[in-house]
């Protein structure tokens, strides 16, 4: 059932809102437009509570979008028309509009209204305005998300080289000017501000969701960055690095070189955490002395086939696994990423490392080279494999980090208003590092001191997931839930539940989504079908 005002509504709130309600409906002709008013009831309150305030008329969502449509929020003319229900997707109104030059944004009012709003993130460099999440619509949230400012492949960096103005949106400057804009329309279709505001987003979303922590600290109530791309001078270096190792004489992973590498590394790892089912859980004790990757040298050092890796393989093994470190910044750096058996997984190495065998194929090279040429050399004829050394351009260097880089752990603005922090990382994210969002979470805990770390903020790992999702682990949690619970009802967030669902939307497994640094161990009985797909069946534990 929705309700437009949870119990948790501050009465402030609740008094506006009724206000501005009654303002409008005057201005619709009064009371007697019942069309235009929904009485929605908490479910099982007492209709007479003497404390409650009287149940308050709410804005329909027809109504909201006529209020929109034809109007200029903002320098921004806006186009609202009602999208009826499809099998993906409930009933809501589509508000379209661009603040100039050219930050296109798209909003979604709920069939009824929760009186919160979601800022959904975008992904890679975005360019284009992601497809709004139809969970969140029907639980009731007004939507917003943007193109970011300009229009192109989320691969291409184009943009940076030409246009300075979209450069900076890219960077921080999208999300705040969004926030104005549509919290002057949702004032003008509801007559009411949102009572909160969550802004969620991974990979480059997960960026702009620290940024947003870190620059603009009083714009979201709570904020969820899931694998976030928050140190974009390390992450492409560290890119730049793998793609150089993969590209030198011997250095290609086929499909079976990765097959091999993975295996070597289950067989290592895989029942450290209690269970052999594909995914090292216990990933602090898969160390690289119990791996030990050497073993898997060919003889001489030399290719000789699919059971075994060359020199220049296992160069690329080193670059995966250690730090990365850039002249200029004690922040230009990655943290190298974990083997975790699951490199042969579709969504892993082929899609973001190696490309089978195809470099130019895969996202972590396309990444790299597109940021040498638009952000480094600027010059889109440079060749970002022989563009070395790569933090040879101080200058860029220090420019794309002053746009992009959102390294800052000192987040006290944010949480002494009491902003709410969730990190959330796939444990075998072969495109940015989950030691990479440890190293973060470590720094946020020494600037703002573990008490407040631990009042205001979480990071879970969520282990055998991929890059946002996917993978042979449990990759689906309801984080927007607990930081909606957090923020409303003061009721911190401690073990999740992570499922693992197929297309139709059935759960196929279950598993607690710990803390970091806990893992999921296996506590239940051996040789049982059912016990490994229970979340019951697990502890965390570290
Ligand atoms: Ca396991």
């Amino acid at each position: 059932m929705h309700v437009f005002f949870s119990k948790h509504s501050s009465a402030r709130a609740r008094l506006q809102v009724a206000a501005a309600s009654v303002a409008m409906l005057a201005a619709c002709g009064g009371g007697s437009d019942n069309h235009g008013v929904l009485l929605v009831l908490l479910p099982g309150a007492p209709a007479a509570q003497p404390e409650s305030p009287p149940p308050t008329p709410v804005v329909t969502v027809q109504k909201a979008c006529g209020n929109l449509n034809g109007q200029t929020v903002a320098g921004a003319s806006l186009t609202a028309v009602m999208i009826p229900a499809t099998k993906t997707m409930a009933m809501h109104c589509r508000v379209s509009g661009t603040i100039p030059p050219a930050l296109n944004f798209q909003i979604a009012l709920p069939e009824v209204w929760n009186g919160k709003l979601y800022y959904q993130g975008g992904g890679g460099y975005n360019g284009t305005i992601l497809p709004l999440q139809p969970q969140v619509l029907s639980q009731g949230y007004a939507m917003v998300a943007s193109d970011s400012g300009h229009q192109a492949n989320a691969l291409s960096a184009d943009f940076a080289l030409t246009d300075t103005f979209a450069a900076q949106l890219f960077g921080s400057l999208s999300v705040p000017t969004v926030m104005s804009t549509t919290t002057e329309a949702l004032t003008l279709s509801y007559g009411a501000q949102p009572t909160k505001s969550y802004f969620e987003g991974c990979s480059n979303g997960g960026r702009e969701a620290l940024m947003a922590v870190q620059r603009s600290p009083n714009l979201f109530d709570g904020v969820i960055a899931r694998a976030p791309a928050y140190n974009w001078v390390g992450f492409m270096g560290a890119f730049n690095r793998n793609a150089r190792a993969l590209a030198a004489p011997g250095g290609t992973f086929t499909a079976a070189k990765t097959a091999l590498l993975s295996k070597h590394v289950r067989d290592a790892c895989d029942g450290l955490d209690g269970i052999v089912d594909g995914v090292v859980s216990n990933q602090a004790a898969c160390t690289p002395a119990l791996i030990n990757v050497a073993a898997l040298r060919c003889a001489g050092g030399t290719d000789s086939g699919d059971s075994c890796l060359s020199d220049a393989q296992l160069d690329v093994v080193t670059s995966w696994t250690t730090e990365a470190t850039f002249t200029g910044s004690a922040t230009f750096r990655n943290a190298g990423w974990n083997l975790t058996g699951n490199e042969d997984n579709p969504g892993a190495w082929r899609a973001w490392v190696t490309g089978d065998g195809n470099l130019a194929g895969a996202q972590q090279f396309l990444f790299q080279d597109t940021t040498v040429k638009n952000y480094l050399a600027r010059d889109r004829s440079t060749n970002s494999l022989t563009y070395a050394p790569w933090d040879q351009n101080q200058n860029a260097l220090y420019a794309m980090a002053a746009l992009n880089d959102a390294t800052n752990a000192d987040i006290r603005p944010f949480l002494n208003s009491g902003g709410k922090l969730i990190l959330w990382h796939g444990g075998s994210d072969s495109a940015l590092s989950v030691k990479s969002t440890a190293e973060y979470y470590a720094t946020l805990r020494t600037s703002v001191g573990a008490a407040a770390t631990e009042a205001s903020t979480r990071f879970y790992v969520a282990p055998g997931v991929n890059h946002c999702s996917g993978g042979p682990g449990a990759d689906s949690s309801d984080l927007l839930a607990a930081l909606d619970q957090w923020v409303t009802r003061s009721a911190a967030p401690s073990t999740l539940l992570a499922e693992k669902r197929d297309t139709e939307g059935t759960v196929v497994f279950a598993r607690p989504l710990c803390q970091y640094p806990k893992y999921p161990r296996y506590t239940g009985l051996i040789n049982d079908a059912a016990g490994p797909k229970s979340a019951a069946s697990y502890i965390c534990t570290s």
